[in-house]
């Protein structure tokens, strides 16, 4: 077969035309074969968390995760009904959600807490009153009903205990106090070394706080205690 037929010199270049008249400029230099092939890689993104910086999602506390940490058991300043309150310390490693989150004793009390954020960071402390307001200047992130014969949660000033109970039942911190462990007008705190669910059965571990309160009480509810 005969490819060439014709061959002319242009102003552009030589045209060559072949038997099916196509037109190949053989002017234009041959471009240098591209051995390269294209780059499917992604490019690094520095930007990507790996597996070990993920954050595990918030999850409910198990057993010893909240410490029971200070309880307003005798309030003066204000009535019992709106004074009383329980201070948490989160002991866990993780964000724990306390949605669900029970306060009770060995009697009749068993009170589900609203709280205004179920989410608590490690080493929080956390303060949980009778009410929101009226209770002394106390700043609270939930509230219970306070009852004091059942179908709420309220702290005798002579004995009784403190449950926490997590959303699933499980027994979270328990406490248990006898007649002479309440202070009129002041609070009960756990010493900062003894910040633990079974250290906190002690009772040497326990002793009346300081801390001024705008109603005239003492107490340190979301701050650090003292030591005893
Ligand atoms: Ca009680
Ligand atoms: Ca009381
Ligand atoms: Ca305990
Ligand atoms: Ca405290």
């Amino acid at each position: 077969m005969l490819l060439l037929l014709i061959g002319c010199e242009t102003d552009q270049g030589l045209f060559v035309y072949t038997d099916d008249m196509a037109v190949t400029d053989t002017s234009a230099p041959a471009s240098p074969e591209d051995t390269s092939q294209p780059d499917d890689t992604p490019p690094p993104d520095d930007t990507q968390d790996t597996d070990d910086e993920q954050v595990a999602p918030p999850r409910a506390p198990r057993a010893g995760e909240l410490v029971i940490s200070e309880l307003m058991v005798n309030p003066v300043g204000v009535s019992d009904e709106t004074g009383e309150w329980v201070e948490l310390y989160s002991a866990a490693s993780v964000e724990l959600d306390l949605s669900g989150l029970r306060l009770g004793d060995d009697g009749v009390d068993d009170a589900e807490v609203a709280l205004i954020d179920p989410i608590v960071s490690p080493g929080e402390l956390i303060v949980l009153c009778a009410s929101a307001s009226s209770n002394g200047g106390v700043s609270c992130q939930g509230t219970y009903l306070y009852q004091s014969f059942g179908g709420g949660f309220a702290l005798s000033n002579s004995e009784d205990e403190v449950v926490v109970i997590a959303a699933d039942g499980t027994v979270v911190d328990a406490i248990q106090y006898s007649e002479g462990f309440s202070v009129a007008g002041q609070s009960l705190g756990v010493a900062p070394g003894c910040l633990d669910a079974s250290a906190n059965d002690t009772a040497s571990c326990w002793c009346a706080q300081s801390g001024a309160l705008s109603s005239g009480d003492v107490g340190n509810p979301g701050s650090w205690n003292d030591g005893c």
